[in-house]
């Protein structure tokens, strides 16, 4: 089995293609969104109510517009599951839109500043902004939230679990025990309308929501990822576009409006000397069976990742969304068809979209992590990852070998 695994993984070097990947199609106002993934194992357990569920989150929390009364997001699977289980071939997922208009929806010559609108316009050669927002507009993150739902059907095979929420919003920010457990984080997030695991802070973000609203504005925030349960040694140091910071980085990065994205302590680094950054090493024999393997951290300031791979810490991840770039009351633009300064156009569109950006991130986490277990312990089958798993974890414990220094 290992031998299977590491000739595998081999093959991938050479031809360097990732094990599991997914591409998106769809514009916001046309036929659907389309989510295609491939390389994922034969004999997951697809779970439809979690990825409906997890699109229904993405659908809520305070802030949002008028769109999400409109849509009920829901995926249908058109290949690659057979009774409800993976069958090794490509996973084609659609979601359709109600609000399909494409055709009929008006030119936009105004770009809205902080939008894809003007940059969109020149790359493409034309002075309708038009065709680059709808592909552009964060419409898209449900097929992304579709792709990481799936992936978390085949972590919690191995307990691992991502839990995404709002850190912060305008400037209400919520105090978050660095401590507590999935549980606990899941638990806070949810009972109220901005996902924030502090439920005193919740109130004043809502009111920050509120406020913004009234001043015909657009208000930004902070969310955060953890992921409980994984292994050290996921990710690798050998070829720098499989560290799985970078990749992480460059998957939370990569959502619309975000515009910086943290490790653990993240720019907190820059002001502290090393004694007070890098996580002290303990190893306590009870927690030998867990997927640690019984190394612990006094403190988490790497986020789980050290050298691009995991450590057996939880894995954190911090994302900056920026306001909204669609403003009622509109900012200073130029009409690309006459040259002339006028305001912005306006779109309908959302207050605060970032407690829906909490459960993009968490799930675009979730498929890297994924991505991470399959490019580790990869095979044909649930049955074969399975079993790289847990004689990985088997080997790593029975060190240091016998015999060697
Ligand atoms: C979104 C749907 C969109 C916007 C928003 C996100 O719907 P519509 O444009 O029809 O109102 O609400 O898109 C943007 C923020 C954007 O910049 O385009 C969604 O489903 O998340």
């Amino acid at each position: 089995m290992p031998g299977v695994t590491a000739g595998k993984r081999i093959a991938r070097y050479n031809s360097a293609m990732a094990t599991l990947e997914y591409r998106t199609a769809g514009e916001s106002h046309g036929a659907a969104l389309i989510v295609l993934v491939e390389g994922l194992p034969a004999g997951v357990r697809v779970d439809l109510e979690l990825i409906n569920s997890e699109l229904k989150r993405r659908q809520g929390g305070f802030g949002r517009g008028g769109r999400q009364h409109i849509e009920k997001d829901e995926v249908s699977v058109l290949s690659g599951v057979r009774g409800r289980e993976t069958i090794g071939s490509p996973i084609a997922l659609q979601i359709g839109n109600k609000d399909v208009r494409i055709d009929q929806a008006p030119a936009i010559h105004r770009p809205r500043p902080g939008h894809a609108d003007y940059a969109g316009a020149m790359k493409w050669l034309t002075t309708d902004c038009r065709s680059t927002l709808e592909r552009a507009s964060a419409r898209e993150t449900a097929a992304r939230v579709a792709a990481g739902a799936l992936a978390k059907c085949l972590l919690r095979d191995f307990t691992v679990e991502a839990i995404g929420f709002v850190v912060q919003i305008g400037p209400e920010r919520g105090t978050i025990d660095s401590e507590a457990t999935a549980a606990e984080l899941r638990m806070g997030r949810d009972s109220n309308e901005v996902y924030c695991p502090d439920n005193a802070a919740a109130p004043r973000m809502i009111e920050a929501i509120k406020a913004a609203k009234q001043n015909k504005d657009t208000i930004g925030g902070i969310v955060e990822t953890r992921v409980f349960g994984c292994p050290p040694g996921l990710g690798t140091c050998v070829r720098w576009q499989d560290r799985l910071d970078g990749r992480l980085m460059a998957a939370v990065g990569a959502i619309q409006a975000f515009k910086g994205v943290e490790i653990g302590l993240g720019f907190g680094c820059a002001e502290r000397p090393g004694s007070k950054v890098h996580d002290e090493i303990d190893f306590v024999a009870s927690q030998r069976d867990r997927a640690n393997v019984g190394f612990v951290r006094r403190t988490n300031n790497a986020g789980g990742l050290e050298g691009g791979m995991t450590n057996g810490m939880p894995i954190v991840v911090r994302g900056v969304m920026k306001p909204i770039s669609t403003l009622l009351r509109g900012l200073d633009s130029v009409n690309l068809e006459t040259l002339q300064p006028e305001r912005s156009d306006y779109e309908r569109s959302d207050i605060c979209a970032v407690p829906a950006a909490s459960v993009v991130m968490e799930n675009v986490v979730a498929f890297e992590v994924a991505r991470s277990f399959v490019d580790k312990f990869g095979g044909d089958t649930l049955r074969e990852v399975r079993a790289a798993y847990e004689h990985y974890l088997q080997a790593a414990r029975e060190l240091p070998l016998p015999g060697r220094s």
